[in-house]
């Protein structure tokens, strides 16, 4: 059921009208409705008896590659499957109507690229993207090795295994990345947290950031999270409803 346009506050419809800099945190709750599971939901079939948050770690590609690795596959052939959604499409109408924009995802999908984000604004990937690979002992990226018939590839020159240029926990984010990121909560007007449980760090402390130098602070989640007391706004339901009745709201059909 689309929300009516008048169900949004107008105090917020007129600052949207008005404001310039609107800085947008995504999470897997935006891919959701593409298909993609979130970090949160239950895994399906053989995954189902692991932990996401186990299995992204350093710590269990060391003990065993080939697990980890083949992890990362039945993700990669999920996503090669998913296509963006209406709100993947509604945030990239929103980055060409406001002069500035910026958005910060902590999905690594590349959904939100598919669907045109980035062309005219910043598009900065937090915890990295399951499409891009690199040499678990040099770091760099890798785009070709030699199969070698166990899961893990192997890297070309040093002969260390291949992983998925994604933040596992446990390891730093990206500094460039992350600066841009917290440069761009403390500039914003108006800050969007969109399909994410804000309880990864240090994603989740950008809304506060922002909050704190002076923005107003939007949560678009079905569910309650530990920013829905703190937000000025709390659209509660799912983004591909709520994120183009928000435009039709704010910018006419
Ligand atoms: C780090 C890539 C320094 C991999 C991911 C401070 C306090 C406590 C803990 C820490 C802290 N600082 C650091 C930590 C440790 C850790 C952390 O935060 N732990 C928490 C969980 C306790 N953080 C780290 O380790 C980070 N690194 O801080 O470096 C350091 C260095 C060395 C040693 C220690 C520290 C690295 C974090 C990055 C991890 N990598 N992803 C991969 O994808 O395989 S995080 C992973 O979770 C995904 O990126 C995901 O996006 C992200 C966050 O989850 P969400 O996106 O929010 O997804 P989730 O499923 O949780 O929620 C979905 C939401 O959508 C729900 O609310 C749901 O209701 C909603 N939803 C559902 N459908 C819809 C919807 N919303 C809208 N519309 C819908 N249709």
């Amino acid at each position: 059921m689309k929300p009516a346009a008048c169900e949004f506050p107008l105090a917020l419809i007129g600052l949207l009208q008005t404001c310039e800099f609107i800085v947008v945190l995504t999470g897997a709750g935006v891919s959701a409705e593409s298909g993609v599971p979130t970090f949160r939901d239950a895994q399906t079939g053989f995954w189902s008896q692991f932990d996401p948050q186990e299995l992204a770690t350093p710590q269990a590609f060391q003990r065993n590659p080939d697990l980890v690795w083949n992890w990362y596959e039945w993700r990669r052939e999920l996503i090669s499957r998913a296509k963006p959604n209406a709100g993947h499409y509604a945030l990239v109408e929103m980055e060409r109507r406001f002069p500035d924009f910026i958005l910060i995802t902590q999905n690594v999908d590349s959904l939100h690229q598919q669907a045109g984000s980035g062309k005219s604004a910043e598009l900065i990937e937090l915890h990295g993207n399951i499409w891009r690979n690199k040499c678990f002992i040099e770091n760099a990226i890798l785009t070709k090795w030699d199969e070698t018939g166990e899961a893990a590839p192997r890297c070309p020159r040093c002969g260390g295994f291949v992983r998925p240029d994604v933040v596992w926990f446990n390891e730093s984010l990206p500094q460039v990345e992350l600066t841009r990121a917290w440069q761009a909560a403390q500039k914003s007007q108006v800050f969007f947290s969109i399909g994410t449980s804000g309880l990864v760090q240090p994603a989740a402390s950008l809304p506060y950031i922002a909050q704190q130098h002076g923005a107003v602070v939007v949560e678009i989640n079905p569910d309650t999270t530990p920013l829905s007391r703190d937000a000025s706004y709390v659209l509660r339901g799912f983004a591909g409803k709520i994120l183009p009745a928000l435009i039709e709201a704010v910018w006419g059909a």
